[in-house]
This record gives structure tokens, sequence and C-alpha cells, in this order.
């Protein structure tokens, strides 16, 4: 359908397709997993990543820690290179669970060593490249191979990965991994249903700056948003946390602006008056609903209300990757080789 860009717009419109492949690895391990996280019993986990991975773990931590008790944190993988002492502590209480798409970025592979070092009880990894060098390194790995991509902007590798973090935090709550089955339909219907509000958005030339909010697990997946619309698009994106929109940044409110809020199901009476306060200062609004809730807000992508919490944070992914992918291409830019950026991020591991 599109030259440019066609890599980043087929591997957008194909995760559903990707996200059961995950899906049927998870159902795969699940009995490997789940043993091997009894032999771990760790007290707490930090999920470490780099750009987007690192944004996926802070999803992945909120969620992990709502849905089973046990303390998570999240930390880019280069925190823990330059200030381990103030990221991590008992190492030896702590598992580890690594994201990297490629599974060769220098700072994720050097923190899994000195985590090693300073006597990590384990490392798990997720990844979408089995054969490269983290898959070889952790003790578990939970892979979306199918999720594999040729653009540089993490779209469904994204996504997979998250699916995988998703169903880890369930298999250790004890929860059913059924709950996820609906996911790839219900992708595809909300791509069919909501492309051509993403495109007709994307393509307005009257939209200068863009916010999206969210909070608790939806806050790593607003800044993941964000820094898609920065790599594909060039635009002025930034993610916050809903309350922390007040304390300041709605100063920059405009005609110009939109905002982009991710409500979860717990706080939608509070984020619900953030985003109508924006529409009150002249911000256009897209709100994601997990719940069919009307609105005051110019755009409602509603989600679904049926599928469990812990199942539906992909489903907020697809519509906004379709946004900044169509203001990518309006804009003259190919989305498949952003500028200035490389897939892998290579360092020199002895620097470290
Ligand atoms: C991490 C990463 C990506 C970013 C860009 C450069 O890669 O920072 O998040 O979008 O592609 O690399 P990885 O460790 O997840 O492979």
């Amino acid at each position: 359908m599109y030259t440019i860009g066609k890599h980043t717009y087929s591997e957008i419109v194909s995760q559903p397709d990707a996200w059961a492949d995950a899906i049927s690895f998870l159902k795969g391990a699940a009995g490997r997993l789940t043993a091997a996280w009894r032999q771990a019993a760790p007290k707490q986990v930090i999920f470490i990543g780099c750009g987007s991975t690192f944004y996926l773990s802070q999803s992945a931590a909120k969620l992990f820690q709502g849905l089973t008790g046990i303390p998570a944190a999240a930390h880019p993988s280069s925190e823990l290179l330059l200030f381990p002492g103030a990221s991590i502590s008992q190492p030896e209480e702590t598992l580890m669970m690594a994201i990297s798409r490629s599974g060769t970025t220098t700072e994720t592979l050097v923190a899994i060593d000195h985590f090693r070092k300073i006597g990590g009880k384990a490392v798990w990894g997720i990844t979408c490249y089995p054969e490269e060098s983290m898959a070889k390194m952790v003790d578990e790995v939970l892979l979306a191979e199918a999720a594999q991509e040729i653009s540089v902007a993490q779209t469904r590798s994204f996504a997979s990965m998250l699916v995988l973090a998703q169903g880890f935090a369930a298999l250790v709550a004890g929860q059913s991994l059924d709950a996820l089955d609906r996911l790839p339909g219900l992708g595809r219907k909300l791509i069919e249903a909501f492309e051509p509000m993403a495109k007709s958005l994307g393509e307005s030339p009257e939209l200068e700056r863009f916010y999206f909010l969210g909070s608790g697990v939806q806050y790593g997946l607003a800044n993941e948003t964000m820094l898609k619309m920065k790599e594909m698009s060039l635009s002025y994106s930034e993610g916050y946390h809903f309350m922390e929109f007040r304390h300041g940044p709605k100063s920059m409110i405009n005609r110009q602006t939109l905002v982009l809020g991710l409500l979860s199901r717990d706080a939608h009476p509070h984020e619900t008056k953030v985003l109508s306060e924006i529409r009150e200062m002249g911000g256009k609004v897209v709100s994601f609903e997990p719940a069919a809730v009307d609105l005051e807000s110019d755009y409602q992508v509603h989600l679904d209300q049926e599928i469990a919490p812990w199942a539906l944070p992909v489903l907020y992914l697809p519509v906004l990757q379709l946004l900044a992918f169509y203001r990518a291409v309006s804009r003259g830019y190919d989305p498949d080789n952003p500028r200035n950026l490389t897939s892998v991020v290579f360092l020199d591991a002895d620097a470290f």
C-alpha cells in the first residue's frame, strides 16, 4: 500500500498475528516458566531496557507489582551501569527481567553482566531474537520471534514483547493465560475501525505538538507512543502522568495541540477531568477508553470492556502507532529509516 514506510506500515497492521505467536509461546512455556519462578522465588523484580524497551519496562513493572503484590521497578539499562548502588538493593533477592528487541544492545548486555557480578539471583529475558547474545546470557527467555522487524522504530516487536510481559505477570499471579486469547481479534478490529481516524489526524496540517498522557501501567505506554511520534515524524511530543500534566506542562496547550489520553479503569474519573480541562484550554483530545463510557472528547477509541485488566495494555498501541506513521508520511519522512537513528545502539562495553 505505501512505498515510503512500507515495512513500518506492514509491521503495524500485521501485529495481531505476532501477538498470537507470543501467546502461543507463553502457553507452551507456561509450565517451565512457572517452575523456574518457584525455583528462583525472588523477593523483588527489576525490569530493564533502553529507549522503547525501557518504556516497556515501566509498564511491565507497574503491571507486575499490581497483579502479584511483589515489589517491581523499572530502570534504563544505563542506570545500572552508572549508578548501581542507587538502582539495585539486595541483588541476591532480585530477579532481573532484561527486555531487548535485538538482544544485542550494549548497555543491556553489560547491565546483565554487572548484575551477575554483584550476586543477582536470576536473570530472565524478553526478546525477538533467540540466536542473539542476550538470549544466551539469561536463565529463562521469553520469545516473540514472529515480531522481528525491519524498521528501526519498534512497533509489533514492542507490542508482542508487552504481551509476553503481561503473560509473565499473569503466570506469577496464577492467572489463566486464556484471557489473552481475544487480543489478536480485538487488535484487528481496532486497526480496521480507527485507522481512518489515525490517518486523518496524522495528516492534519494544523497540529504541531502532541502530549501522551497515561497513569499506572499506561505511563510507560504514553512514553512509548510519544517516542514513536518523535522517531517517525520528528514532531514535538511529550509523555506525562495524567495528574502531573496540571503541574506546569499544561501551560503549553494551544489550538495546535493534540492530547492522547490513555485512560484507565481505576482512575478514570480523575483522568477524564484532566482531559476536560485541556479541551477548555483549546486543545484537541483523543481518549482511549477501556470501558464504553461517554466522555467529552473530540475522538474516542473504545478498547474493550470485557477483557481482563492485565490483558488490556497492548490494545492501546496500534492506533497510536498508526497516528505516528501517517504524520511521518504526510510530512515526507520515511518511518522505515528515521533520521539520526539506528536499530541498535552499540557502545564500547569495556568503557563501563
Ligand atoms: C533499544 C533501542 C530502541 C530504539 C532504537 C535503538 O533496542 O533503544 O528502543 O527504538 O531502535 O535501540 P533493543 O535493546 O530493544 O533492541
